[in-house]
């Protein structure tokens, strides 16, 4: 968003494999310990420095503070939170389950696999079947479109093909061509294994997902 918006930031990157996450420091922009979290030093109230967690809520601020990619009116503005709650609750989690499930289970466990594989093909044909007849999720390109296409990034790893899915794949190739989609992957993605990611170790594997409530 911030690329296609054509706003000055500045990117830090934090590795959660290392546990960057968890540092005070980020914790308190982002209570949640994930990425990714904003710093807005120039809040349009031109009140303190505000930040900002999850990356729906993230989308929804800058896009109305810039008054782009949101429209303002009920009907086609709800439409875009629709999406944008769904991804946020079904698209996102179910693809990141998939894909723990596939990559980082300590024993195969057929039945997950295959349970959040089947629910991504599932909300793989919901979207599908919106971009019937439409070029973008919502009327025009939106935060929608944004929150929703680097999930695709992961579909073949994650047991999808997306020939099954003509109209996800028209947009997804014609989203891929917009000039700050091509300088994010450029930047921030390259050489990121979207097909089969890297083993973790032992010391990855606790950071990651040996969290506890203790
Ligand atoms: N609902 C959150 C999900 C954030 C999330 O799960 N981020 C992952 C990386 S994409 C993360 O920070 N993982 C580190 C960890 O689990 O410790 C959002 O959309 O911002």
């Amino acid at each position: 968003l911030l690329e296609e918006l054509g706003v000055l930031f500045e990117g830090v990157a934090i590795d959660p494999s290392k546990g960057e996450q968890l540092q005070p420091e980020f914790l308190k922009v982002s209570p949640n310990g994930r990425i990714p979290a904003l710093k807005d030093s120039d809040p349009a109230d031109g009140g303190e420095p505000m930040s900002v967690f999850e990356s729906g809520a993230i989308l929804i601020y800058l896009a109305d503070k810039y008054g782009h990619f949101l429209p303002r009116d009920a009907r086609p503005r709800t439409a875009v939170l629709e999406w944008i709650m769904w991804q946020m609750a079904g698209l996102g989690p179910t693809m990141g389950q998939a894909r723990h499930f596939r990559f980082f289970a300590p024993a195969p466990h057929a039945y997950s696999i295959q349970r959040f594989t089947n629910e991504s093909s599932r909300l793989f044909s919901v979207l599908d079947a919106r971009l019937r007849g439409r070029d973008f999720i919502c009327g025009e390109y939106s935060i929608a479109d944004m929150c929703c296409w680097p999930w695709l990034l992961y579909s073949k790893s994650n047991g999808q093909n997306l020939a099954d899915f003509p109209d996800l794949a028209r947009w997804f190739e014609s989203v891929g061509e917009r000039a700050a989609v091509k300088r994010v992957a450029r930047k921030w993605w390259e050489g990121v294994a979207y097909e089969t990611p890297q083993k973790i170790t032992k010391a990855q594997r606790a950071v990651l997902f040996g969290r506890t409530r203790q």
